[in-house]
C-alpha cells in the first residue's frame, strides 16, 4: 500500500490537471481547509490534557452554549484561511455575520462556510465529532462581498466536505466528481486517499433519528418510523436496526460507509423553525456529498440542494441517505399534503 499511496495534494492536482474539475484557487483553498482540520484534530485528541474540554461560558448566535473546542476550531479555520488569497469571506455557525478577508490579504473568488465543530454535545464524552464545510463561488461582478453573496442554493456549491474526528481522522470530499475519503496518517502528518467513488446502497435496513422526539413529529415521519419498527411482520416485511450518534458527521459517515437513512425532521415544539440543522453549513454540504455518492437528500418535500436560502443561519428539516428510503419518506410527506 505504501508504494502507491495517493496524497490529498496529488488527488487535487489530478482533479485540476486531468479532469478540469477544479481551478488552482479552489485546490489551494481545499488544502488549507484540510490543514486546518489536522490542527483541529490535534486539539481534539489532546482532550483533557490540552485544557480544551468543557464550556467556554459564552453563547453563539443561535443561543447555544459554546464549548471551548467550538471556539478553538472556529479560530483555527479563520486563521488558516484568511491569508491564502483564495477567499473573499467566510461564514460559520459560531459567528453571527460574515468574516470578510482583511484588506492586508489578497481577496479571492470563493466563499467558505463551516460548522467548525459539529456534534458539540459529544465533545466532553469522547465520542466522534467533526467539521463540516461548503465552498461557493462569489457571484460574478459583485463589488466587495456581502452576506447576500452567500445566499445561493446548495446546487451551486463548488466543493463540500467534512472531517470526522473518530477512532480515525477521516476527511471526506467532493468537488462534484464523486466522493473521496482520506485518512490522516498521524506519523507522516499527511492525508492519504483510502477510498474513492464512494457509493451509498439504494436500499437499507438501518435508520437514524432521535427517537426521544417521537411525540413531536409530523404524521409522515411517525408513519415511516412506525413501519420500520413493525419489522418483518409489518408493511416493510423486514427488520430495521437503529443508530443515533448525535453527531451528524458520524451518522452521515456511517451512511456513506454502509447505507442507511438519517432524519432530523421538523417538529411541533418549534413550529416556526424548519428543523434543528442549519441549511448552509450542515444540510447543503452533506446533501452534496450524499448525492455525489448516489444517495438522496430532501427536506421531506423538496431536494435540499434546490432550496433558496433566506439567511446564513436558516434551519431545515433533513432526510438523507439511501435513495429508496429517502424517496419513501418524501412520498409520505407529499401524500399527506
Ligand atoms: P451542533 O452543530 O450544535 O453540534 O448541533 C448539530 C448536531 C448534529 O450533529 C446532530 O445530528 C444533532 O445536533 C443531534 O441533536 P440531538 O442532540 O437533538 O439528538
Ligand atoms: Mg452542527
Amino acid at each position: 500500500m505504501t508504494a502507491h499511496r495517493i496524497s490529498l495534494t496529488q488527488y487535487l492536482v489530478e482533479q485540476q490537471r486531468q479532469h478540469g474539475h477544479i481551478p488552482g484557487q479552489l485546490r489551494l483553498l481545499l488544502e488549507v481547509v484540510a490543514r486546518a482540520c489536522k490542527r483541529i484534530a490535534i486539539s481534539v485528541n489532546k482532550g483533557a490534557l490540552g485544557d480544551v474540554l468543557g464550556s467556554a461560558g459564552s453563547e453563539n448566535v443561535q443561543g447555544e452554549v459554546q464549548k471551548k473546542l467550538d471556539i478553538i476550531a472556529n479560530e483555527v479555520l479563520i486563521e488558516a484561511n484568511e491569508w491564502g488569497g483564495a477567499l473573499a469571506a467566510m461564514a460559520s455557525e459560531e459567528m453571527e455575520g460574515i468574516h470578510v478577508v482583511p484588506n492586508r490579504y489578497p481577496q479571492g473568488e470563493y466563499l467558505l462556510l463551516f460548522d467548525p465543530l459539529d456534534g458539540s454535545s459529544n465533545i466532553d464524552v469522547n465520542v466522534s465529532i467533526g467539521t463540516i464545510f461548503s465552498v461557493l463561488k462569489k457571484p460574478d461582478g459583485a463589488a466587495g462581498v456581502s452576506e447576500a453573496d452567500f445566499l445561493q442554493p446548495g446546487s451551486q456549491q463548488a466543493a463540500a466536505g467534512y472531517c470526522v474526528y473518530g477512532p480515525q481522522t477521516t476527511l471526506v470530499l467532493t468537488v462534484g466528481d464523486g466522493v473521496a475519503m482520506f485518512t490522516l496518517d498521524r506519523e507522516q502528518g499527511s492525508w492519504v486517499l483510502t477510498q474513492h467513488g464512494v457509493q451509498i446502497p439504494a436500499d437499507t435496513k438501518e435508520f437514524a433519528i432521535n427517537m426521544s422526539n417521537q411525540r413531536h413529529w409530523a404524521p409522515p415521519v411517525r408513519r415511516y418510523i412506525d413501519e420500520c419498527l413493525a419489522g418483518k411482520d409489518g408493511p416493510r416485511g423486514k427488520d430495521f436496526n437503529m443508530r443515533w450518534i448525535a453527531s451528524m458527521v458520524a451518522d452521515v459517515h456511517r451512511i456513506l460507509s454502509r447505507g442507511g437513512v438519517f432524519m432530523y425532521p421538523w417538529d411541533r415544539r418549534e413550529p416556526n423553525k424548519a428543523g434543528k440543522l442549519r441549511l448552509m453549513y450542515e444540510a447543503n454540504p452533506m446533501a452534496f456529498i450524499v448525492e455525489q455518492a448516489g444517495g438522496a437528500a430532501t427536506n421531506g418535500r423538496q431536494r435540499i440542494l434546490d432550496l433558496p436560502p433566506g439567511g446564513l443561519h436558516e434551519r431545515v428539516a433533513v432526510v438523507l441517505g439511501s435513495r429508496h428510503e429517502v424517496e419513501r419518506v418524501t412520498a409520505y410527506h407529499l401524500e399527506a399534503g
